[in-house]
């Protein structure tokens, strides 16, 4: 997810799929700390719960096939973090067969630069259990908080990286876009700028495709206060959000006056189910320095919303991600943006399966009429989003069938040319041998 250095609010913070046929393979690798207050001391505002409803969306996804979540340093320390996914995910939604280790405690950036050793943050259970599902199978794997969890991976086990299908990252921002909440300024992308080193790694050496969740994206859509309310029904995981969620909530509106919180991580989840919901596009990218001299620090750099009067959560923000075409940039292959939601009927989609948490795990029980209303709604949601995505696979079927009818007729007609040409070809040779012959 995303997050925020805040602004106005002393230091606000945040933190930051396939369908049908067999469920996609996923490992996801986060930094849930939805519930979990101020634990290292230094913080004084509670931690973004973005990670965990994504978290309870994929698991209640039939679509999607979770074998492992990863929990790191972000949103909160990595230990509470790591605890706080087993609750949810063992506990609370009953999901043992899923496995869960922590991962890094803290970014490769300082690692590197104090060279590697006992304190390296990649020699960890999390990232040993990365390497081990992908050496059993090959998966898409899901960076819902900075990018030093897939670092280690690629660093340390290069040969199982490669077994990476497609890497789903929330990050990013547009060439020089600034990002405003409510038109408040100070906001940055956390988790980029957690790690810059090692999401620059990731960039120049994952063999796999990575798409990007950024900011466009990521800060679009508002779960308001009635989702909020009825978010996952009533069932144990929807009780469990609502209530760790609370004090969040409660922060986020003295902050930005949102009526709800931001939908940053989950766009990671509903692209993996209905890719087609967005405009995704190949992309260049850069990664822009923010380090700077003087009192203001990096206020003469060239990253977005940074200059003399920039706003004083800006001065720590080490390096931003650009995604897009801009001078120095880099081009690879396989680096994807998604822009935008592609129809305001996609973007609706989103909420009402997100509210739902449509899935098996999530039947709403009991008598409640609150229950039997989520329970229509996700019903409905559900056909609405089966049928439209059926719709799209028809169509796409037709085009490639009238693509491949076309190209079946040119090769008959050519092989009809060749033939006609062979024939009149022999006839010529025949008439000359006749004609030598008399
Ligand atoms: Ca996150």
């Amino acid at each position: 997810m995303r997050l925020l250095l805040a602004v106005l609010v002393s230091l606000a913070v945040l933190p930051s799929v396939a369908s049908a046929a067999a469920p996609r393979r996923v490992l996801i690798s986060a930094d849930l700390a939805a519930g979990l207050g101020a634990t290292d001391g230094s913080r004084t505002f509670p931690s973004d719960v973005d990670d965990a409803i994504a978290v309870a969306w994929a698991v209640s996804t039939p679509g999607l096939d979770v074998d492992a979540v990863i929990g790191h340093y972000g949103n909160n320390e990595a230990a509470a973090i790591t605890r706080q996914t087993w609750t949810m995910v063992h506990d609370v939604m009953g999901r043992r067969d899923i496995r869960i280790e922590q991962g890094p405690a803290g970014p490769m950036t300082a690692s590197a630069e104090r060279g590697r050793g006992a304190a390296d943050p990649c020699v960890t259970p999390g990232v040993q259990l990365l390497a081990d599902e992908l050496r059993r199978a090959p998966a898409t794997v899901l960076e819902l908080g900075n990018l030093t969890t897939i670092g280690c991976l690629v660093r340390a086990f290069p040969k199982e990286s490669a077994n990476v299908d497609e890497l789903v990252v929330e990050s990013g921002r547009a060439p020089g876009e600034v990002f405003y909440l409510r038109e408040k300024p100070g906001v940055t992308d956390t988790n980029f700028n957690q790690d810059p080193y090692a999401a620059e790694l990731v960039l120049r050496e994952l063999p796999a495709p990575i798409t990007f969740d950024p900011w466009s994206v990521n800060s679009s859509t508002i779960l308001d206060d009635a989702r909020l309310d009825r978010l996952g029904g009533d069932t144990p995981i929807g009780r469990w959000l609502r209530e760790n969620i609370r004090t969040w909530r409660t922060f986020w509106d003295a902050a930005f006056q949102d009526m709800g919180i931001r939908a940053w991580d989950q766009h990671v989840i509903f692209y993996l189910q209905h890719p087609d919901a967005y405009v995704v596009e190949d992309t260049p990218w850069k990664v822009v320095s923010c380090a700077g001299e003087g009192p203001r620090k990096n206020a003469s750099t060239d990253c977005a919303g940074h200059g003399p009067t920039q706003v004083p959560t800006l001065d720590a923000e080490k390096a931003q991600l650009w995604l897009g075409q801009t001078p120095g940039q880099t081009r690879r292959d396989g680096i994807r943006t998604m822009r935008r939601f592609r129809s305001p009927a996609d973007q609706q989609a989103f909420l009402d399966e997100q509210t739902a948490l449509h899935g098996p795990d999530v039947v709403p029980a009991g008598p409640s009429a609150a229950g039997r209303a989520a329970a229509a709604a996700a019903a409905q949601g559900r056909l609405a989003a089966q049928r439209r995505h059926a719709a799209q696979r028809r169509a796409s079927q037709r085009r490639a069938a009238a693509r491949r009818a076309a190209h079946r007729r040119a090769v008959q007609r050519r092989a009809v040319q060749r033939r006609a040409a062979a024939r009149r070809a022999h006839a010529r040779r025949v008439a000359r041998r006749r004609a030598a012959a008399r």
